[in-house]
This record gives C-alpha cells, structure tokens and sequence, in this order.
C-alpha cells in the first residue's frame, strides 16, 4: 500500500501523484497508463490543462486491463477561474467528469481565488494586459462548490494558490457546510511554506506541493533562476543515498506529511519518481534541505496582480 494522507471526509489520498499540466495530450495516456502500471494511485489534472479526455483514456485503459478498478483511484481536478460565478460551477465540474469519463471526482479544488470573465478565453486580459475579473466573490464560488459535494459530483473540496487571509475567510463563513479538504501550493526546497503547511495542518486541512522539482519547463523560466534539479546540495544527498536528484526533492514532501504531485510524460522518469519508498531523509539532511529556503516562486502569478484576490500580497 502506498502511504496516503487521511482527508477530513476520512478518505485516503496517496501521498504521491502524477502531474499533468504541461502533458502534451499525444504523449499523457501512456505517462497515466506506465504510472498506474507502477503503483501510482492519484492523479492530478486541471480543466485548464486542456488534456482531460486523454488522461481519462489513460485511466479508463487500466480499469479495462483490471489493473485497478475505479475506487483504488483518487482523481483531481479544478475549477478554473472562468467558471466561478455560482451559475457555472456545475457545468464546469460535469464538463471535466464527462472528459475523465468519470461519475465523481476524489478531490476538486478551487485552481485561484480569483474569479475572471467567463467565456472560451481561459485567460481573458482587457487593453493593457490586466486580467478581467468576473466580480465573483470566493465564499459564493464555495457554497456552489460545496453542492457538488451534496450532489455526488465529488467526494471532497479543496483549494489551490490561497493565502491564510483567505482560507480563514472560507472557515469562518457563515453557514459553511464544508470545510476545504486540501490546499495545493507551489512548494519545494527554494520555497519550503513552513507557515503555510503548519497553519494549514493545524486546521486539518492537508496539503499538496506542487512544482516539486522547480517545474523546469514552465514557459516563462530563464536562464538566471535557481534550478533545484542542479542544486549541489540536493545532488551531494542524493548521491549520499544512491538516489537521483529528482527523488530526493520529491521524499522531501513525504518527510513533511505533504502530498506530492511531480510531472513527467517521460515513462523512466515517470517509474523513478515513484521509487521513493526504499529510503528515508535522516532529520539532519531535512534541516539542510530547508536550509536552501528562499522564498523564490516559480509561479509568482503576475497574469492576475492586479485582481481584488491575487493571493501573493500576503506573507503567506
Ligand atoms: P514539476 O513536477 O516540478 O516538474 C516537471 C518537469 O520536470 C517536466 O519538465 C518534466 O519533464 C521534468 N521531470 C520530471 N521528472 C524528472 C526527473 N526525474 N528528472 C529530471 N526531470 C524531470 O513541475 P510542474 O508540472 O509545474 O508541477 C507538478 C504538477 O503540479 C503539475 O503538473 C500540475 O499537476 C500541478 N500544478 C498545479 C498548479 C496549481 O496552480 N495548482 C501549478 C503548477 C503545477 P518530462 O515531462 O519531459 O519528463
Ligand atoms: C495553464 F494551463 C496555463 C498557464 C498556467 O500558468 C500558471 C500555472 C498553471 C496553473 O494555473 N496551474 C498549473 O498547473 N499551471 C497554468 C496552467
């Protein structure tokens, strides 16, 4: 059995999961297919990866070949920022059902807090490149998210690119019916979230890094940026365990009770990623692990800046 988190409905999560924005739709049914193959059971996906039907056939593909049936997996989606008017958070989420060929979601997450203007543009931007928002407001976009749950739609809710303001604006709502399941974050050695993952573990609320190997291929990355995958560091512990690079960042998570969700299209790195449960980080490599922290982001969102909700104005 794969080690799993317990999430505040009482179901599993597997603390390992495969990414797949990014997952070119020609190349993700195999990666689901040789990731399910090797022991992953959770999968991360996004409306907004556009690549949902195909990680769907991935998935289905397995159940066919009775390697896994339908409840060993816990599958993830979000909910994208067009669709956060109440009116439109249902339709979102049987549009991802339908592409996953699924009847219900493990886990889906708010993917922002903020909402932006509905329609078939996915980043919809006025005259001087400032994201328009919808005047949604997250507490409404919740209570519809919380219906899905009473629906059947999805077995648990979550949220993703929070900060603490926010989430104790979700926890202190009046009403609330259903308290957020899981809080998935940018997080990694150059951006360790001690406060976050202690504030969000202290609500009983769990907690997903995302990123964890610095996302080398995001679009935007250049060349004078960190790269942890080339970090000394991580490679001088990493070779101390006879491991690689990318599994010592990944069961630098486990450590911290923190699910972890690396991407590869790749099948012998999709293999090497889960081959991370033959070894343990001692107390004293974790400490120079976190160490290397310096509040560094991949993903500093600067598309949505200026939106009454960006969340990264906060400390945390
Ligand atoms: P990541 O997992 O940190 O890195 C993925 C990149 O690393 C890919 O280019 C991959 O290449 C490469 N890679 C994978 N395994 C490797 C290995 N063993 N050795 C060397 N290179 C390796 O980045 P990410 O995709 O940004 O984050 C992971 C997942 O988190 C996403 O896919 C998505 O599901 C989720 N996410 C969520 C949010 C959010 O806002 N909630 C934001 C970002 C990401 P190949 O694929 O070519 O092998
Ligand atoms: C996309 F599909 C397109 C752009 C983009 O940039 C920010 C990061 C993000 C996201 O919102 N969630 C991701 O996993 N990647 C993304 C996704």
């Amino acid at each position: 059995m794969i080690p799993a988190v317990t999430l505040n409905n009482g179901a599993k999560m597997p603390i390992v999961g495969l990414g797949t924005w990014r997952s070119e739709p020609g190349k993700v049914t195999e990666a689901v297919k040789v990731a399910i193959s090797c022991g992953y059971r959770h999968i991360d996906g996004a409306y907004v990866y556009q690549n949902e039907e195909e990680v769907g056939a991935g998935i289905h593909a397995m159940i066919d070949q009775g390697v896994v049936k339908r409840e060993d997996l816990f599958a993830v989606s979000k909910l994208w920022c067009t669709f956060h008017l109440p009116s439109l958070v249902r339709t979102a989420c049987e549009k991802t059902l339908k592409d996953l060929k699924l009847d219900y979601l493990d886990l889906y997450l708010m993917h922002f807090p903020m909402g932006t203007k509905p329609g078939d543009d996915l980043f919809p931007v006025d005259e001087n490149g400032q994201v328009i928002s919808d005047n949604s407001n997250f507490l409404d976009t919740w209570e519809a998210m919380e219906k899905l749950v009473d629906a059947g739609l999805v077995k648990a809710i979550g949220i993703s690119n929070f900060n603490k303001d926010q989430i104790e604006a979700i926890l202190n709502k009046p009403g609330l019916k259903h308290k957020p399941a899981n809080h998935q974050i940018e997080c990694h050695p150059y951006l360790t979230q001690e406060k976050m993952i202690n504030y969000c573990h202290s609500k009983g609320i769990t907690v997903t890094a995302y990123s964890p190997l610095g996302s080398p291929d995001r679009p935007w990355a250049s060349s004078d940026e960190p790269s942890l995958l080339e970090e000394p560091k991580i490679k001088a512990i990493a070779q101390k365990y006879k491991k690689t690079p990318a599994q010592v960042l990944i069961r630098f998570h486990i450590e911290r009770n923190v699910v972890v969700i690396p991407k590869s299209v790749t099948p012998h790195r999709v293999k090497e990623n889960f081959q991370l449960f033959d070894f343990k980080l001692s107390k004293d490599d974790m400490k120079d692990i976190l160490s290397l922290n310096k509040d560094w982001r991949g993903f500093p969102l600067q598309w949505a800046s200026k939106h009454k909700d960006f969340p990264l104005n906060a400390e945390y």
